[in-house]
């Protein structure tokens, strides 16, 4: 857990007591302050009095008087599309809004701790935030550091080890909680790409990059790394370049677009490159990964590779440990193989983005989509069709996809189960059923997880019956 005396004897309300609520309210505990939790959840209020924490109704607004700040969650919108009440309460009550990741970077930056402080790592953008995350992370502890991810990838940022133990944090930021810390200062940041997602916590897309771009603001900062495939990342990269010359700049991109400067890196055909000049690349590595399939993981690799150096690790053992990265569940992973015919889940391919990139990366495929579409233009979708036999498209939005996407041979079933039922049945040697629903997953499941899983049991039942 990550505390600081500079809160001891303060108050501070925390709405929302999931991941980030609970270990905000630890952590602020352990350091001396005064917690009111509050939740709207009949089910977190009882585990937080189980967990003898303070339960205060903070719709009653009063409650919120002398309050440092209220700390609230990612889930809990703060402006768009509208405030939360509690939010909007305390906003007309003067008091600051805040998230665990301000905190955090103001508990790091607490006087004596900062000479033991370990780096941190940030890393944003709409897909592969998770993947090169874990990436990271696994060559600095490969090479003998002690490093820790925290933050979107699943681990709230103060319930990890204590600073004092760490040389390292990596950690995955969301533009929910890059969008309202008041402190955001990592010494690495890596930008990775942008597309269409959040649009309505952001009131647009605008604000959803303005969000993203404030991991590069900090006084800190000595590295930053960014993809440059879409224009808002070329924006950036010219735009610190010209601001803060001091900050060390590399671009990266997939090779979609014309690099017209130096300290760039090439991800493609399976080959990462160095640019030394315009005129000049260097070839410097095939990567070589079942846990970074696609010319799209090959970004997340750049990425890792750009950072790891920067941080002093040697491209031999950066190498070695892209060899023996394993990937993470559902992110483009191959599940089994059965009478020739490759399974592979990437339910995490919840925007039409990443859906898109996972259809360029196989071949062959009978594609499993649909959920709940977000606010997205069917365009590069569209022109990512060349390697689809059949689309299978299933829930909520499955008659769009349908309708939408009628250049290729397609079907719209009920559940998931259904249309994997029919593809199983279409499916010969050689061919790809590829669960990459292009949707959020909540119009019939809890989560991205909770879909994925349900994929692979319904995978592994029916081997089972064929075995039999
Ligand atoms: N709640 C309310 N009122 C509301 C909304 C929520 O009281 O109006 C309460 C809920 O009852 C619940 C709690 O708030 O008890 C949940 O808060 P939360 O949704 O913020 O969830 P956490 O468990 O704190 O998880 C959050 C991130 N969730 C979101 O951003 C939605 C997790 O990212 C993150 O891993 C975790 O903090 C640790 O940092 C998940 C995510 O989906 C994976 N992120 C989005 C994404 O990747 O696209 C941004
Ligand atoms: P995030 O944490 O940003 O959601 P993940 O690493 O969890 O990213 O991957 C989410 C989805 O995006 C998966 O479907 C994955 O296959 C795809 N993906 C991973 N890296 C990239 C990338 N660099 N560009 C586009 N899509 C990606």
């Amino acid at each position: 857990m990550i505390t600081n005396e500079k809160v001891r004897g303060k108050r501070f309300a925390v709405l929302g007591l999931g991941r980030t609520g609970m270990a905000t309210c630890d952590a602020l505990i352990a350091s001396g302050a005064e917690v009111l939790a509050w939740d709207e959840s009949i089910l977190a209020l009882a585990n937080a009095r189980k967990r003898n924490l303070s339960v205060v109704d903070l719709f009653q607004g009063h409650n919120l008087e002398g309050c440092n700040r209220l700390i609230i969650s990612p889930g809990i919108p703060h402006l768009y599309p509208n405030p939360h009440p509690i939010v909007k309460e305390a906003i007309n009550r003067g008091i600051a809004v805040d998230n665990d990741i301000g905190l955090f970077f103001e508990f790091v930056e607490g006087e004596h701790k900062e000479q033991s402080s370990p780096m941190v790592i940030a890393i944003t953008g709409t897909n592969g935030k998770s993947t090169t995350t874990a990436l990271i992370n696994q060559i600095l502890t490969h090479a003998g550091h002690k490093s820790e991810v925290a933050g979107n990838i699943g681990c709230a940022v103060l319930g990890i080890s204590p600073l004092e133990e760490l040389e390292f944090i990596v950690l995955e930021v969301s533009s929910y909680q890059l969008e309202l810390a008041s402190k955001i200062n990592p010494q690495l940041a890596i930008f990775l790409n942008l597309s269409p997602d959040h649009l309505s916590r952001h009131g647009g897309l605008g604000g959803y990059f303005l969000a993203k771009t404030r991991l590069f603001q900090g006084s800190k900062l000595e590295k930053a790394i960014i993809g440059v495939d879409e224009k808002e990342g070329q924006f950036l990269a010219n735009t610190l370049q010209t601001r803060r010359p001091e900050v060390s700049l590399t671009r990266i991109t997939n090779g979609d677009n014309f690099l017209s400067t130096d300290d760039s890196f090439i991800a493609d055909d399976n080959i990462l490159s160095e640019v030394i000049d315009i005129s000049c690349k260097e070839r410097l590595q095939k990567v070589h990964s079942h846990g970074l399939h696609g010319r799209h993981n090959l970004q997340n690799a750049a990425a890792a590779l750009v950072a790891c150096r920067h941080l002093g690790i040697s491209e031999q053992d950066i190498i070695s440990s892209f060899k023996t990265f394993k990937g993470l569940p559902h992110r483009s992973q191959l599940i089994t193989q059965i009478n020739g015919v490759s399974y592979i889940n990437d339910s995490k391919a919840t925007n039409f983005s990443s859906a898109a990139k996972s259809l360029r990366s196989f071949s062959n495929i009978h594609w499993l989509a649909g959920g709940l579409t977000k606010e997205e233009d069917f365009k590069e979708l569209r022109s990512s069709l060349i390697n689809v036999k059949h689309g299978y498209f299933f829930g909520h939005s499955a008659k769009t996809f349908a309708n939408q996407l009628d250049t290729i041979p397609c079907s719209v079933y009920p559940s998931l189960g259904d249309a994997l039922n029919r593809a199983r049945s279409e499916a010969e040697s050689g061919d790809t059923i590829l669960l990459a629903p292009g949707g959020a997953s909540f119009d019939q499941f809890r989560d991205f997880e909770q879909r994925g899983d349900h994929f692979v049991e319904l995978i592994m039942e029916k081997n089972k019956m064929i075995e039999k």
